[in-house]
């Protein structure tokens, strides 16, 4: 199968393609080019989940038409397949995340599992009574949620870093949290509902000084940047595959070995164990140990070709192309006198939060919705951080690397025109 891309690259003679043409890259998308409600679709919602190019598809339907068996347990030759492209799924996505080993890749369905599965596991063995766990206020409730429950469970406590009005975490205030009770910082790389690079780096930095290891949710941040988990020096990272154009229900955990080898395993069940009798059951080494019962085959697959995809554009590309999305959503957006944007972060990502005055972010969802134009309305897992900023809820539009400036100017057109319908 040829991309956009590929073509591109062929024609500069570079595997990066040097000049961006968005065109040739949407020419991969096949769901893009279609109308909704009588106009040409406008797809802004990009951080709920991304679209799927066609090297995705076809990676999935290949699988499914070709080596569809079970992993690691037949002998037979689709069994021996189908464990060769689920295992080179993995070995792409170390590449891809740059860990050091490929059984520090767990796949999972996404970043809700890769949480939860720490919170389950490092952190029941490790939290106590007493004891502290650190989040952000930025953070999706699928990093608030699971740590509650451990934290009920284990009469620890969660406390919780502040941010400034422009959504950035105060740094001053997270080092005076940090304390010897503190047994783990769980944060989001990039926030969801504000666009937030938060500076991670500086994050486990200041966390490891204290012995203290650090979990970074990075759903949002595998789309937009560069994930190297060694120059992070982070202890855990998760990513969700349907977020950065692969499938959905197919995820990546990493983890440091060290720890991933000390933790219990997550649930019990096939392919997790070495051998099972009824006195006694001995775990399979990693990753296998918490991977129980048959997993996301396919969904493993539609990854390592999504990542391949991302990878065939270039973070660089793709950050300049984002980059001028946003400054130019940004500023047309904000010369209009009834809209406020929320979330003015100096590092962002292309997402832009926005509230019309005296207009729910519910009806401004359904009016862009009738211009055939997709953009998430409401608190966006994020109820914490919505109390925090006084609101509950905002329209959200959320840019990914095929989206063009064209349709920045349809989303600025029917603000306008939500702001007539109230007048
Ligand atoms: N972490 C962040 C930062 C997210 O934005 C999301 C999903 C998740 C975790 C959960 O990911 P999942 O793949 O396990 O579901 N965020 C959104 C959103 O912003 N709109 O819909 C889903």
């Amino acid at each position: 199968m040829t991309t956009g891309r590929q073509n591109l690259a062929r024609r500069s003679g570079s595997d990066v393609k040097t000049v961006y043409d968005v065109q040739e890259i949407r020419a991969d998308f096949p769901i893009l080019h279609q109308t909704v409600r009588g106009k040409p679709l406008i797809y802004l919602d990009n951080a709920a989940t991304s679209q799927k190019p066609k090297a995705v598809l076809e990676a999935v339907n290949h699988f499914y038409t070709h080596d569809n068996s079970n992993v690691h347990r037949g002998v037979h030759v689709l069994s021996e397949r189908a464990t060769r492209a689920f295992e080179q799924a993995r070995l792409r996505a170390r590449q891809f995340i740059n860990a050091p080993e490929a059984r520090e890749i767990i796949f999972v369905r996404g970043s809700t599992e890769g949480v939860n599965l720490v919170a389950q596991t490092y952190g029941r063995q490790n939290v106590g009574p007493g004891d502290e766990i650190l989040i952000s206020t930025l953070e999706h409730h699928s990093n608030i949620v699971p740590w509650q429950m451990l934290c009920e469970e284990k009469q620890a406590r969660l406390r919780v870093i502040p941010i400034n009005d422009e959504g950035e975490i105060l740094l001053d205030e997270y080092e005076k949290l940090l304390s010897e009770k503190t047994k783990l910082v769980a944060m989001i790389h990039v926030s969801n509902s504000l666009g937030t690079i938060n500076p991670v780096r500086r994050v486990v930095e200041l966390a490891h000084l204290r012995g203290v290891p650090v979990l970074l949710d990075g759903a949002q941040a595998a789309p937009h940047l560069k994930i190297d988990v060694q120059e992070l020096g982070c202890d855990f990272y998760t990513i969700s595959g349907h977020k950065m154009f692969g499938p959905t229900g197919i995820g990546v955990l990493y983890g440091r070995t060290e720890l991933l080898d000390a933790m219990p395993p997550y649930q019990g069940g096939g392919e997790m164990i070495r051998s099972v009798s009824f006195e006694k059951t001995t775990y399979n080494q990693l990753p296998h140990k918490f991977e129980a019962g048959t997993p996301n085959i396919s969904g493993a697959v539609g990854l390592g070709a999504a990542m391949n995809y991302i990878s065939s554009i270039g973070y660089e590309a793709i950050a300049a192309h984002e980059h001028d999305l946003l400054e130019y959503a940004t500023a047309q957006l904000t010369s209009i006198p009834k809209v406020r944007l929320v979330g003015t972060a100096r590092q962002k990502a292309s997402v832009i939060s926005f509230t019309i005055e005296g207009v729910h972010a519910h009806d401004v969802g359904t009016i862009l919705d009738q211009d055939g134009i997709a953009v998430r309305a409401g608190h966006h897992c994020t109820q914490p951080l919505m109390e925090r900023l006084g609101l509950d809820a905002t329209a959200r539009a959320s840019f990914a690397f095929y989206n063009t400036r064209e349709e920045v100017d349809a989303l600025v057109e029917g603000v306008h025109r939500v702001i007539e319908v109230f007048d």
